[in-house]
């Protein structure tokens, strides 16, 4: 099926106006199939004129071309496939149920919008339209205690992509947030399936500002890459750029280069040497940030000794 609509494709970009005979004839199909194809690319945001008497005129893709971008992807573990759409209440929701039905690592699936975007601990995340929210599925060969390794890296590549496509400079707050003069740019949700020595899957859920809008209490602590470049961000290039520094950076999480992906993220880090506070439920410790455990994990000197905190929501004094 994907493959017809494809080939459909192909024939609508060679020529400037073709009719659904046409069509027809040369992939074998009826014209009601080729009709029922051009509807299905309609929805996908792709805008197909109908001229009576001709017949189909391709005029405009849509923001995020998926069929072209996975045509163009050259990467090893990352985007195989895409799969797109207008709206999800949760992009990490919906790829949970594909991991449970033995998806392949790598699967993203991609909404140009979420109704019930999620952050951690059920806070909701803000996912208008011009954002990319996203969510990836990976299979990491690892016991669960290592699965912040994967977070880092994932942050790594976010930080990298973006600033090849903007050249804006952006830090990683731990655990999973990605700043630019401390207002909050990206946001990462990961989570995972496991048994007690191996991870079943993760689901990685990245949420970008990009081009969207952000509601007035937000404004205060979170910004987007349109707000910063004072211009609209070419969407498909960010994307495409994601996807590559993912590819390679997951490609260091399976080659266990866990020495590369720490000394970059330490390195991309503004939060070793500050005055932090550490909230985990009712827990409140607050203490200086002094580095990362081998597992990802936060070395906090406290007034009552070093402590390793593996989760929980910091704040800088
Ligand atoms: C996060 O949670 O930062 C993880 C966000 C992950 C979102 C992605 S989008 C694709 C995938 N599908 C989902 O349903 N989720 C993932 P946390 O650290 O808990 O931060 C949540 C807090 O960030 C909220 O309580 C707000 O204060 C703030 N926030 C909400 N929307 C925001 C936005 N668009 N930009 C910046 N901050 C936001």
């Amino acid at each position: 099926m994907e493959k017809r609509r494809n080939d459909i494709l192909q024939l609508l970009k060679q020529n400037k106006v073709i009719s659904g005979e046409t069509i027809a004839n040369s992939l074998h199909i009826s014209r009601t199939a080729v009709w029922k194809h051009i509807q299905i690319l309609q929805k996908k945001g792709y805008k197909i004129q109908s001229i009576r008497q001709k017949g189909y005129q391709l005029q405009r893709l849509p923001d995020l071309p998926i069929n072209e971008i996975q045509q163009q992807l050259k990467t090893t573990y990352i985007g195989k496939p895409i799969i797109s759409f207008p709206d999800l209440p949760s992009t990490n929701d919906y790829l949970k149920h594909l991991a449970k039905k033995d998806h392949p690592e790598g699967t993203i699936v991609i909404a140009e919008r979420q109704t019930m975007g999620r952050g951690r601990r059920q806070r909701s995340w803000s996912s208008p339209k011009g954002g990319l929210w996203f969510s990836l599925l990976l299979r990491p060969p690892f016991p669960p205690q290592k699965a912040m390794i994967v977070t880092m890296a994932v942050s790594i590549a976010i930080t990298k992509a973006i600033h090849a496509t903007t050249g804006i400079p952006l830090q990683i707050k731990w655990p999973n947030d990605i700043l630019y003069k401390e207002k909050k740019i990206c946001g990462v949700l990961t989570e995972l399936s496991a048994e007690m020595d191996q991870i079943t899957f993760m689901i990685i859920g990245i949420g970008i500002n990009v081009n969207n809008p952000l509601p007035l209490d937000l404004q205060p602590t979170a910004t987007s890459l349109r707000q910063i470049c004072s211009k609209k961000i070419p969407y498909t290039d960010l994307f495409l750029s994601l996807i590559s520094f993912l590819d390679e950076w997951y490609g260091y999480v399976k080659q266990q280069d866990e020495t590369i992906i720490r000394e970059t993220w330490l390195s991309l880090s503004d939060t070793i040497g500050k005055n932090v506070k550490i909230t985990d439920g009712s827990s409140i410790i607050p203490g200086v940030a002094r580095g990362i455990t081998e597992q990802g994990g936060l070395i906090l000197e406290t007034t009552e000794g070093t402590k390793q905190i593996v989760t929980g929501d910091i704040s800088y004094l």
